[in-house]
């Protein structure tokens, strides 16, 4: 039997831990079914603990075999992905490349938090470039240099060669250079521009944009 997935979201113009899994789920070509909860709304809290154990969004969960089980935290939810389908090679083949991929996600999914809170995710929007403390500039220093490296070793379209869970790890950060008018080099600047152009980038942004906000944020 086929397993059914279903994969627990947040809104998806805030939610950058939602579109890293749901980006490497649509490049594996899965077929899952998609449950959105509305985040800063009253009831969102409550809703999450019905899915998710650490009371954060994603988690996914497996049914198989007249058993369920959930998977959460987003890096979980990939690598459990990329175990079950090989066949996708969402991490590249190349030990090398694998290695350094495995590297730029851990390092995305432990750190940047200044970046995380000063320039958040807003899918769509244009608004002012803050000005950047020491630590925010750093880390914003950090990611170009990071992706420059890596376009340059693996001389590919994406990170590591070919589209993987580092490239999906690397997602919201495009939106957030878009959002925040951040400039890049070249390199940089074409690597924004083909993750935006993904059919599955496309998708997303869509729906984000169609999304009711709220008022306020609770
Ligand atoms: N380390 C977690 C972080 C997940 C996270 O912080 N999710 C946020 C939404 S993007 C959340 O669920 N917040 C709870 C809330 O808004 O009540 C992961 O990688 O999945």
């Amino acid at each position: 039997m086929h397993p059914r997935y279903t994969l627990h979201i947040g809104t998806k113009s805030f939610s950058s831990w939602s579109l890293r899994p749901w980006l490497a789920m649509k490049h594996a070509g899965l077929s899952f079914t998609e449950d959105m909860i509305a985040l800063r709304m009253p009831d969102t809290k409550q809703r999450i603990a019905l899915v998710s154990p650490s009371g954060k969004v994603p988690a996914l969960t497996i049914e198989e075999d007249g058993r369920a089980q959930t998977i959460w935290d987003s890096l979980a939810i990939c690598e459990t992905i990329a175990e079950r389908h090989p066949e996708a090679l969402l991490w590249p083949h190349d030990p090398a490349a694998r290695a350094e991929a495995r590297s730029l996600a851990a390092e995305m999914h432990a750190g940047f938090p200044d970046v995380r809170k000063n320039l958040s995710m807003d899918i769509g929007k244009i608004l002012p470039t803050p000005e950047l403390d020491e630590a925010t500039s750093a880390q914003v220093a950090r990611l170009i240099a990071l992706w420059e490296s890596a376009l340059k070793r693996y001389g590919g379209e994406f990170l590591c060669g070919s589209f993987s869970i580092a490239d999906c790890f690397y997602a919201p950060v495009v939106t957030r250079f878009e959002t925040y008018s951040v400039a890049l080099p070249p390199a940089s600047e074409a690597y924004a521009a083909r993750i935006q152009a993904l059919p599955s980038m496309r998708e997303w942004r869509q729906a984000a944009l169609a999304e009711t906000r709220p008022a306020a944020p609770v």
